[in-house]
Parts: C-alpha cells; sequence; structure tokens
C-alpha cells in the first residue's frame, strides 16, 4: 500500500482500496473461467476486520464457489503479510529494535486477517467463450480444501469425474414430474440420453406397466437388455428397492448380473417412513451381491452407515477398494452439508472411491461441491426432479449435462464408462 492509498488520519487506508483489489480478482477468475470480464454485480458480505496503512504489504486470494448459468459466486479474502515499521507498536509482529527506523517493515509471522467478502458476478451467456481447459496459477500449497478451492487429483491420475445417473427411483410418479421414464424403451433412451451427457453408471430402478415400483427379475431385465442395446453405461441395480419390500425381492435384481448393486448400509427415516436396514440384513444382501459377482456401491445416509460399511470391508463382505454414495439430504436423515461431506470423506480410507448423491435443491450444489473435493456425482430426477427453482428438468439428462459441464469447468473430464470401469475396479475378480 503505497503513500497515495493512505486516505485517512495516520495513514490509513480505506476499505475501497481492498475493495479494488476484490475486483481484480474476480475479473481474473472470470477471465480463466469464461474467457470474458464479466460484471461485479453485488457483494453479499463485506467484512473489514483490521486497519490497513500504507507501507503495508496486503496479499488477496480469490475462490469461485458456485457457479449457475450466468452467475459466478466467489469468496475472497486479504491478508496483511508484511507490516510497516512505524506501525509495529500495534503489537502485529515481533518488534525489531527501531521499528521507527527509515524503512523498518516486519514480515508477520502469522498474516492478519484483514478483510473478507463473498461476492457475484455475472457473465452473461453470449459473452461466455470456453477456454478450453481452465488455466490455474502455479499457486504454492495452501490450507486444506475449502468450499471454493478444486483438490488436485493424485498422482497418474487425470482426475476423471464419475457420473451416475438416477432416471427412475422408486417413489417418484408421473403426477410430480411427466418426465418419468416407465417402460423398458422409455427407461433404455432415457439411459443413452444421460451417457451423451456424461453418464458412466444408470443407478437403476424399474416400474411395472402400471407404473409402480418392482424389483422383478423379469422386468429388470427385459429394461437391462434394452438398455445395453442403446448405450454402454455401467449399470447399477437397486437392492433397495422401495419403502417395505422384503429381502429377497430387494435382491432379485442380482440374477440378472448387473455390474453393480446399492448395498444399503443402515436404517433410517425416510421422510415419514422407515427406510429399514438391519445389520443381519445388510450382511445378507452384502453375501448375496458378492455371491453375484457383483460390485457394491455402499449407500450411506448417516455418519454410523459410513462405519457400518468399513465394518464389513474389515468382515470381508465387501470389496476393497470401497466404493461410497453419500446421500444426503433425505428428509429424518443427516443434512447436505459442506461439514458433513467434509467429515464423511475423513472417514473413508484413502484407496476409495466416494460420490455425492443430494437430495432436491441441495443436488446441485452439493454435487458441485464433491466433485471440487475430489469426488463423484449422482444426478438425476430420482433425487431432485428440477432444473432450477419450479422448473421441472426433462428427465436426468439434463441434469447430467450441467454436472458435466462444472466439471469440466474445474478442469476434471468426464469419465466415460471405460474409464469408470477402470476406477472402480470393474472387471477384476472380486
Ligand atoms: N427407494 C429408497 C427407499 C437404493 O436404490 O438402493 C431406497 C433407494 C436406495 O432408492
Ligand atoms: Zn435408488
Amino acid at each position: 500500500m503505497s503513500a497515495q492509498d493512505a486516505h485517512y488520519a495516520g495513514e490509513l487506508v480505506d476499505g475501497a482500496r481492498i475493495l479494488a483489489l476484490f475486483g481484480d480478482l474476480a475479473t481474473e477468475l472470470l477471465i480463466r473461467l469464461d474467457g470474458n470480464e464479466g460484471l461485479f454485480r453485488a457483494y453479499e458480505t463485506v467484512e473489514f476486520l483490521a486497519p490497513v496503512f500504507a507501507g503495508d504489504y496486503v496479499e488477496v486470494t480469490g475462490e469461485l464457489t458456485a457457479v449457475g448459468h450466468t452467475s459466478r459466486q466467489m469468496r475472497f479474502e486479504a491478508r496483511k503479510v508484511i507490516a510497516a515499521g512505524s506501525r509495529s507498536g500495534w503489537g502485529e509482529s515481533d518488534a525489531p529494535a527501531d521499528p521507527r527506523a527509515p524503512g523498518a517493515a516486519d514480515v508477520l509471522r502469522d498474516p492478519i486477517v484483514v478483510a473478507r467478502a463473498v461476492g457475484t458476478c455475472v457473465v452473461p451467456r453470449s459473452l461466455q467463450r470456453k477456454p478450453r481447459e481452465l488455466y490455474l496459477p502455479g499457486l504454492p500449497a495452501g490450507p486444506a480444501p475449502t468450499t471454493g478451492a478444486v483438490t488436485p487429483p493424485p498422482p497418474g491420475s487425470d482426475g476423471e469425474v464419475i457420473l451416475t445417473a438416477a432416471i427412475v427411483g422408486a417413489e417418484l410418479t408421473r403426477a410430480k414430474t411427466p418426465h418419468l421414464p416407465i417402460t423398458p424403451d422409455e427407461v433404455a433412451d432415457e439411459a443413452a440420453r444421460c451417457r451423451e451427457a456424461g453418464a458412466a453408471i444408470i443407478h437403476l430402478h424399474v416400474r411395472d406397466d402400471d407404473g409402480r415400483n418392482t424389483q422383478s427379475a423379469e422386468r429388470f431385465s427385459r429394461v437391462i437388455d434394452a438398455i445395453r442395446s442403446k448405450c454402454d453405461c455401467i449399470i447399477q441395480a437397486s437392492t433397495g428397492g422401495a419403502i417395505g419390500m422384503s429381502l429377497d425381492e430387494r435382491a432379485s435384481p442380482l440374477v440378472c448380473r448387473p455390474e453393480m448393486a446399492t448395498l444399503n448400509c443402515g436404517t433410517i427415516n425416510f421422510g415419514d417412513d422407515v427406510f429399514v436396514n438391519s445389520r443381519p440384513d445388510i450382511r445378507a444382501l452384502a453375501r448375496r451381491i458378492r455371491a453375484a459377482g457383483v460390485l457394491p456401491e455402499l449407500e450411506c445416509y448417516e455418519v454410523g452407515h459410513v462405519e457400518e460399511a468399513l465394518a464389513l470391508a474389515s468382515e470381508g463382505l465387501v470389496p476393497m477398494p470401497l466404493h461410497f454414495q453419500f446421500v444426503l439430504g433425505v428428509k429424518g436423515a443427516i443434512g447436505a452439508r459442506e461439514d458433513v461431506v467434509l467429515f464423511l470423506r475423513s472417514l473413508v480410507p484413502s484407496a476409495a472411491t466416494w460420490a455425492i448423491a443430494a437430495m432436491g435443491r441441495f443436488q446441485q450444489p452439493l454435487t458441485e461441491l464433491g466433485m471440487r473435493l475430489g469426488g463423484h456425482a449422482r444426478v438425476g430426477i430420482e433425487d431432485n426432479i428440477y432444473i432450477s427453482r419450479s422448473v421441472l428438468a426433462e428427465g436426468s439428462a439434463p441434469l447430467v449435462g450441467r454436472a458435466a459441464a462444472y466439471a469440466r469447468s474445474i478442469g476434471r473430464p468426464v469419465a466415460d464408462p471405460a474409464q469408470a470401469r477402470l476406477l472402480l475396479g470393474l472387471g477384476e475378480s472380486r
């Protein structure tokens, strides 16, 4: 901060100077993301936390925290890293012998956060130019990933995202959305559209001719054949079925030899119902999945379900490395929040893969957060029927397409089914 930046008595710098730095950062982020400078629309919050003086050095960082159709939300932080010597009497540094010596300045062992802000910029669609990749500056290793930071991929990996499309569900009805596929042909067409949009896995429930959920092996077989005739997606059969089904019913699709199947790892309140998964039943299903040579995806709706999945692994009932689905925001179970994701992620072994399936309006922000944190994502109308507020998604493919675009925007390629099979260890003996 130069003498020209000092605006008030005592060489105090005005807050607008810091906001100008945030504005420059916002512009850089927009250019990196959209190839356009964009416009700042509004600050949601601004906090000035410590004084800045002429002679101080201030470093600012900015992170993209949400990307909408045209809006880009960002978070900024300004930290004082060097304090002008004449100010060391403010207790900000290890005071040198003579802090008033000409030119004296102190590097602060612990930088001081002087301001924080959250703001939103816009880049109209017509001005968005997609750079071929997101060019990230070579930043030094910083603190642990937070909401906006993108976790670098593990060495030797391009960090591909596996997108799962949950295209039918068990509870959804045509009354809630006319875009629910029911017949084998409708389901297969929707699977193919999702594959086109970027899905590698189809999470599958099936319906009878009247649209009622069924776990009938015969119906699963017809639908799986129809999907396989139209696309090469990995098919993940639900063994959750619908509330109240018996274990035998739930296990029936396994005879169709899907490549994957869900294994629900605990009981929860599921809206006003109870989705029962007793420990003996979980183990019985795990044994059946293993006997069928099918890869289980570990559905965890609560923290304790992750612990249970780890217990199954130590009992040899599920193969390593594990693949988790954190299902967040079911009414009656754990919420769809960042702190929840960070904690769940901290529980899983480093070799495991994990994804987020978040309900309703949480689907977009939480799957995007998961992708930034190195996870995979499940989207689709089983979990969320809207593409934006009050606007129905025309099936699951637009939701997949949006997730794929976001993955690419943060530098993560979207895995095709063959890449997903490699990442999940499918095809290896289990
Ligand atoms: N229909 C829910 C009760 C799964 O597919 O494995 C269970 C469910 C989970 O959808
Ligand atoms: Zn399901």
